[in-house]
């Protein structure tokens, strides 16, 4: 006969018995409500997502222009994502770091765009002087972490900066994001583990976009339902339409609430999609152009917003101005992206760790 095992509440059950009733009945988030938006808070989520937008058609373009070295991941089809989170949280208080399609959550945070397209040409004005380009944007003011090119790295990492804000006591909560490819990182789980038993402040967000590099999620999840891979950790989990950014505002707050009250860790899978290629050098073959224009038919978050703002009363025109706003301020982005002077040839030996430890 099997052995009694030692349940968590220190009773002994069978092992053959089911899991006692409590495991099922543990407390969970509430259902996510979509945000109510006042009408100036989502004229500042289109502004937020057009900026977005409107950076990295710029970005694309000064790439293949040659004027950008190195990878160029796009965040286009993704904005509501970054906007709907950064609205929900507390400047200066809350951490972010997240992986290597970081310039829609560095506007998103409220960093000057001059500096992230200055990152983008390597020039020494840039958020890491130019050297660290698209990748590798960090803002320690911003309490932004990063930027990091190692898939499921930042998860890690975030689980860390989740342990700081604990061990300090500073109220802060870490929001670690990362794709449906890292998902299936070994040192995910090993993260998820240890933020469950120590109660760590975290809010873990998946992006899914449907795709790690060319591989979609059918043919490299076992669990496509992302919001689960959680569960064997007691960390609950909440399904969002990445696509909507009042959906996803919601969602935040809710998650929040959570970890604010000290419940420990909890998931978000941002249902989502890249309209463009993984990186600049994708000429994504691995899908068809129906599927993307079908997305950006039906589910364009800006478009969604534009809907609700008509609904509202705000006119096209108005609209139509503020395209204008953010266009000129693109414009200046890039042309001082384009003259400003690079990094000193000395800039190589800076920020170089020499000392052994
Ligand atoms: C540890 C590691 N393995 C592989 C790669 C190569 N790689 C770069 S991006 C990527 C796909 C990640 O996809 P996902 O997590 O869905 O993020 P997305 O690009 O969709 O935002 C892979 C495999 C890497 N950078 N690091
Ligand atoms: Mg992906």
């Amino acid at each position: 006969m099997a052995k009694p095992a030692s349940s968590r509440s220190g009773k002994t059950s069978s092992a053959s018995s089911p899991p006692p009733a409590a495991d099922h009945n543990r407390e969970r988030p509430g259902e996510p409500k979509s945000y109510e938006a006042s009408k100036d808070e989502l004229l500042e989520f289109y502004r937020q997502m057009l900026l977005i937008r409107r950076f990295e058609e710029r970005a694309g373009q000064l790439y293949g222009l040659g004027l950008i070295g190195g990878f160029c991941h796009l965040y286009i089809g993704q904005e509501a994502v970054a906007v709907g989170i950064q609205s929900a949280l507390t400047p200066g208080a809350d951490s972010v770091i997240t992986g290597y399609r970081d310039h829609g959550h560095m506007l998103a945070y409220g960093i000057d765009p001059k500096l992230i397209m200055a990152e983008l040409t390597g020039r020494e004005a840039g958020i890491s002087r130019g050297k660290g380009g698209s990748m590798h944007m960090f803002s320690v003011d911003h309490k932004f972490y990063g930027g990091h090119g190692i898939v499921g790295a930042q998860v890690s990492l975030g689980t860390g900066l989740a342990f700081g804000h604990k061990y300090n006591e500073d109220g802060g909560v870490c929001v670690a994001y990362f794709g449906d490819g890292a998902a299936n990182q070994g040192q995910v789980y090993e993260s998820f583990n240890m933020a469950a038993l120590w109660k760590l402040p975290i809010i873990y967000v998946i992006e899914n976009n449907q795709y790690a590099m060319g591989t979609s999620v059918q043919r490299s999840s076992a669990e496509d339902h992302f919001y689960r891979r959680g569960e064997s950790f007691r960390i609950p989990g909440l399904q969002v339409d990445g696509m909507d950014v009042l959906a996803v505002r919601g969602a935040t707050q809710e998650a929040l609430e959570w970890v604010r009250a000290g419940k420990g860790p909890i998931l978000l899978e941002m249902k989502t999609y890249r309209y463009r290629g993984h990186s600049m050098s994708d000429p994504a073959k691995y899908r068809s152009r129906d599927e993307v224009q079908h997305v950006r038919e039906t589910s364009d978050p800006i478009e969604g917003v534009k809907k609700a703002l008509a609904e509202a009363g705000v006119a096209e025109d108005e609209m139509k101005a503020i395209d204008a706003q953010i266009r000129k301020i693109v414009s200046e982005a890039a042309d001082f992206a384009e003259t400003s002077p690079e990094p000193a040839p000395g800039e190589l030996y800076t920020d170089v760790l020499v000392e052994q430890y």
